[in-house]
Formats: C-alpha cells, sequence, structure tokens
C-alpha cells in the first residue's frame, strides 16, 4: 500500500465571493489531493502586510498519497483555475485563492519554489489561529513549539475573528450511514484489502481482515491441491467464522461501521470448485451449520474485474504461492461468485466493474467506486 503524508494546507481568499473560493479549493483538494480529515473555523482577517480588503482565512488537514512537490503543482493548478492571477512582484496582493502547504508530515523541505513548514508560520495569526483548531499539539520541526505555544508568542496583534459559517467536508457527500457492515469481495487480486483499508481509513470504519496469511495450508494447497484443498478450506471456515463471530459482535464505540475485505460465503464457492463432490456435500453441510446464524453483511460489494488484469495484480503483490494461479480457476472462482450472485436474494448486492479502473492509484477512480457504493439501488 501506498504510505499517507499528513499535510496541513492554508487557504485565504479576499477577492470575489471568497466562502465560494474556499469551498470550491476545498472540494478540489479532496478530489485531487486525498481525504479531508479536519477543516477549521473560517476567520475574517485583515489583509497582512499589504493594504487591501479583508481576507478569508481556514487551514485542512489532508491525507494524502502524494509528495509535496505533486501537491504544491495540483495547488497551483487550482489556484489558477479558481481565478488565481499570476504573481507579480512580492506576492502581497489581492487574489481570489491562496493555497500553501504549511507542514507536510514532520519533514523539512526547502528547495527554490518550496519551503516547509511554511516560513511565515509562526508570525501570521491568520494561519495559527485556524491551524490550532484543529491541530493545537501539532509541533513545528524546526522550532519545536506546538502551534498553541506559537500563537501564545506570535507577536502579530490583528483582529482575527471567526465567522459562523462553516465549510462543508466533501466526503459527506458519500453517504455510509445507511450501512453497519459492509462486506468487500471480488476475485484474487482484485483489490478488496486495498479497498477495505482504504474506506475504513477514510470514513472511520472499523476493519475486518482476512488472516488468510496465517493459513499454514494455503502454500501446501498450491502445491498439491487434492491433498489438502478440505484441510485447507476447513480451516478458512473455522477461521472465518470465529473471526466474523467475535469481531461482528463488538462494533467499536469510535467507529461508525464495519468493512471486511470478505464474506463468509466465499468459503463455499472456493470449496465447491477446490473438492470433489462428495467432500463437498460434507463440506456444505457443515457450512450452512454455522452460516445460518452468523451476522450477515447489509451491503455486499463484489469488485469484477477481467482475468489478465487479475494476473498482474497477483504478480505485483508478489506472493511466492500465487504466482502459478492459472487463468482457468481465475475464472471458475469468477463464475462460482456470479452463480451465487445470481441466484441468492437475501444480500443487498452491488457488482461493481471495475476493469477499466484502478482505484489504487487513481484518486478519480477511488472516488467513483465509492459513489457506486453509496448509490441508492433500492
Ligand atoms: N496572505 C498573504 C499576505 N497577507 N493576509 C491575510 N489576512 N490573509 C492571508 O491569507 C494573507 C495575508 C500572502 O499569501
Ligand atoms: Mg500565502
Ligand atoms: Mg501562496
Amino acid at each position: 500500500m501506498n504510505s499517507t503524508h499528513h499535510v496541513y494546507i492554508a487557504l485565504g481568499s479576499n477577492k470575489g465571493d471568497r466562502l465560494k473560493y474556499l469551498q470550491d479549493a476545498v472540494d478540489a483538494v479532496f478530489t485531487q489531493i486525498g481525504n479531508i480529515n479536519a477543516i477549521a473555523k473560517v476567520y475574517n482577517t485583515p489583509a497582512f502586510g499589504f493594504d487591501g480588503d479583508d481576507f478569508l482565512n481556514t487551514c485542512i488537514y489532508v491525507e494524502s498519497i502524494f509528495s509535496a512537490e505533486d501537491i504544491l503543482a495540483k495547488l497551483q493548478q487550482i489556484e489558477t483555475r479558481l481565478g488565481r492571477e499570476p504573481k507579480q512582484g512580492d506576492g502581497f496582493e489581492s487574489r481570489t485563492i491562496d493555497l500553501d502547504i504549511l507542514m507536510f508530515d514532520c519533514d523539512i523541505i526547502s528547495s527554490e519554489n518550496l519551503n516547509v513548514p511554511h516560513l511565515q508560520l509562526p508570525k501570521r495569526k491568520f494561519v495559527l489561529k485556524p491551524l490550532h483548531d484543529i491541530a493545537s499539539k501539532l509541533k513545528h520541526p524546526q522550532l519545536e513549539k506546538t502551534v498553541a505555544e506559537l500563537l501564545e508568542t506570535c507577536e502579530d496583534e490583528s483582529h482575527v475573528e471567526a465567522i459562523n459559517i462553516w465549510l462543508k467536508n466533501p466526503s459527506k457527500q458519500f453517504d455510509f450511514s445507511k450501512y453497519n457492515y459492509i462486506a468487500i469481495e471480488g476475485n484474487i487480486g482484485a483489490g478488496k484489502t486495498s479497498l477495505a483499508q482504504q474506506i475504513a481509513a477514510d470514513f472511520n470504519a472499523k476493519l475486518i481482515l482476512e488472516r488468510f496469511a496465517d493459513n499454514a495450508f494455503l502454500p501446501k494447497f498450491y502445491e498439491e491441491p487434492q491433498r489438502y484443498a478440505f484441510t485447507l478450506e476447513m480451516s478458512f471456515l473455522a477461521d472465518r467464522y470465529q473471526q466474523i463471530s467475535d469481531d461482528l459482535s463488538q462494533l467499536d464505540l469510535f467507529k461508525d461501521f464495519m468493512v471486511s475485505d470478505y464474506d463468509i460465503y466465499k468459503s463455499l464457492i472456493f470449496s465447491k470448485i477446490t473438492l470433489p463432490e462428495d467432500e463437498f456435500k460434507l463440506y456444505r453441510k457443515l457450512f450452512y451449520l454455522m452460516y445460518k446464524d452468523i451476522a450477515k453483511p447489509d451491503l455486499y460489494v463484489y469488485l469484477y474485474q477481467n482475468t489478465q488484469r487479475l494476473q498482474e495484480n497477483i504478480k505485483k503483490r508478489g506472493r511466492d504461492y500465487e504466482q502459478n494461479i492459472d487463468d482457468e480457476y481465475l475464472e471458475k472462482i469468477n463464475s462460482g461468485y456470479l452463480d451465487f450472485l445470481k441466484n441468492q436474494s437475501e444480500l443487498n448486492v452491488k457488482i461493481i466493474d471495475i476493469s477499466d479502473k484502478d482505484f489504487v492509484n487513481n484518486r478519480t477512480d477511488y472516488l467513483w467506486v465509492l459513489g457506486e457504493i453509496c448509490s441508492f439501488s433500492d
């Protein structure tokens, strides 16, 4: 998984519909840069350092996979799109929107076009005040003082006052509140785990991941399928049953819903392919005994990916024992899932075709998938 960076960005506008420019900028940061974890209050502030109309200023806290340089380039693009005129002279002039990186992780960056932490940060109340709303304990990596301490000792005496209007977090367009438990399903290599992890991080969900990595029978099974199929399927079933009954019975008080990277029914789908018929019948009996008394997801998402791209993903993640899975096996699993989905009527299912999407590396695609998950189908 790509590592995420913690980024604080200052926003300012003193020209035109100031509040709208701030909101448009927040929306654009969300679509192009990353999830917005916090938005400070909006402050009315006198122009600092030059004669001009008052500003509205605020700060946001963003989680992003992009580098500081990439984020700077994206911010400049957004500024231009929102009508920011090219800088003349010292930069102290009225503008529709100004977007500055204040902090990027605990990094210290000083290059020709980027200084992080922002050089003026300690001197400006219009930055420190909103930053304090969302990050009072954040430490300046060079001055080794927290934002609260910097605000206290800041000599800027300008009158910085919160207005009573709040910016909206664009992630609110995705309404997960109707779900308690979402299961993400799909073939081997479809990206179930990546999607479940990303949703859990962005929407405050409890994450339930299949513990297949600990399954000692899996590498053996790929070596000698006939010999290990039944044992493997049994061990998966026991483990999934235990995990689901343990984890689903207790929703963390501080989490909004749960998201898993599997649904227990996959045990039956896989075993139908891997077991001889008589063993499958025995297995099915046991399966339904367990299945009847465990919680079912209130949304079942099936990520459909084509075989070629599944193989590419399997190569990319490079688990030794998966490298010789043939196309035919993947196609059988896909048909197994589709048969199951076609024939069941109890689950709320969304099949999402991701064969021309890359939600891991492309944020537009990720947001598209979120839109599909949250769209009303019923
Ligand atoms: N930005 C500046 C210069 N002066 N004054 C206020 N009040 N708010 C700003 O965002 C601001 C400023 C240069 O970026
Ligand atoms: Mg600035
Ligand atoms: Mg700037």
